[in-house]
């Protein structure tokens, strides 16, 4: 970007203040926004809530009907209704759904790597992996799914994603992590939903990955994200609120 144009977007990004990210109190789909804005230099508010889900898919959701909770009422009072978290809010701006939250993130990280337009549809596709076996997952926790398809759907997604992980380094071969990277932390490491549903099995499922565990390590060692991963912020081997002892 030229260097006018860059002084330029900084200065509209100061004068709108910080972004306000919603999402529950577990990590979900709100873990993968947090890193990138700590990997992108973004400083953002986070506003939490109980983690209450009428179920994990748009039909078992329209069955159970709607419901009333602190983050739908919030949802309501920012003329988002039924919108589901995560939500971003940053001055006029108000959007959900986790990619277009992770990709404006992204977009305006002063620290986050240029991406080219491969690697934007690379980190793109582990994100729909991510977003592919979080509903399956979810569904589990949230919709009486079967437990038993989460360690088979699992190593399906890391199978065709470790295609992509290099033995060293971030998936681009950059010297900073990018969505893809996060994303496989994300698949690696997070409790909810994927600890708590692979449960005793999953040293067994991950140990057949050790690209990808090595990568979620090697991701969580980026100084950015190390300096995240201890705060009160973060969510990611966290049980919700209520259940922290
Ligand atoms: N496709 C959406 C799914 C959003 C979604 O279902 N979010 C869940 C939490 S991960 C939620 O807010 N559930 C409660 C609700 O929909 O009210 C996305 O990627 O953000």
């Amino acid at each position: 970007m030229m260097l006018a144009k860059r002084i330029r977007m900084a200065s509209m990004l100061a004068s709108m203040g910080k972004p306000t990210l919603h999402y529950f109190d577990v990590n979900g789909r709100g873990e993968v926004s947090k890193m990138v804005a700590a990997v992108g230099g973004v400083e953002i508010d986070v506003v939490e809530y109980p983690f209450e889900a009428n179920g994990a898919s748009a039909s078992d959701k329209l069955k159970a009907g709607p419901m009333e909770s602190a983050h739908t009422k919030a949802a309501t009072a920012m003329d988002m209704e039924g919108c589901g978290l995560p939500i971003i809010v940053h001055g006029d701006l108000k959007i959900n759904q986790s990619f277009a939250c992770q990709n404006y993130l992204a977009s305006i990280g002063p620290k986050y790597p240029k991406v080219t337009p491969q690697q934007k549809a690379l980190d793109d596709m582990f994100m729909g992996y991510l977003e592919d076996i979080m509903g399956l997952a979810a569904g589990v926790i949230l919709s009486e799914g079967d437990g038993a398809l989460v360690p088979v759907f699992m190593s399906k997604t890391l199978t065709t994603l470790s295609k992509h992980i290099p033995a060293s380094g971030f998936v681009h071969g950059l010297s900073t992590p990018t969505i893809a990277d996060i994303c496989v932390l994300v698949l690696t490491q997070a409790l909810i939903p994927f600890g708590a549903t692979l449960g005793e099995g999953a040293a067994e499922t991950y140990g057949k990955f050790p690209e990808a565990v090595a990568l979620g390590e090697r991701t969580a060692a980026f100084p950015a994200i190390a300096k995240f991963l201890p705060t009160e912020d973060c969510c990611l081997k966290k049980p919700p609120r209520a259940a922290r002892a």
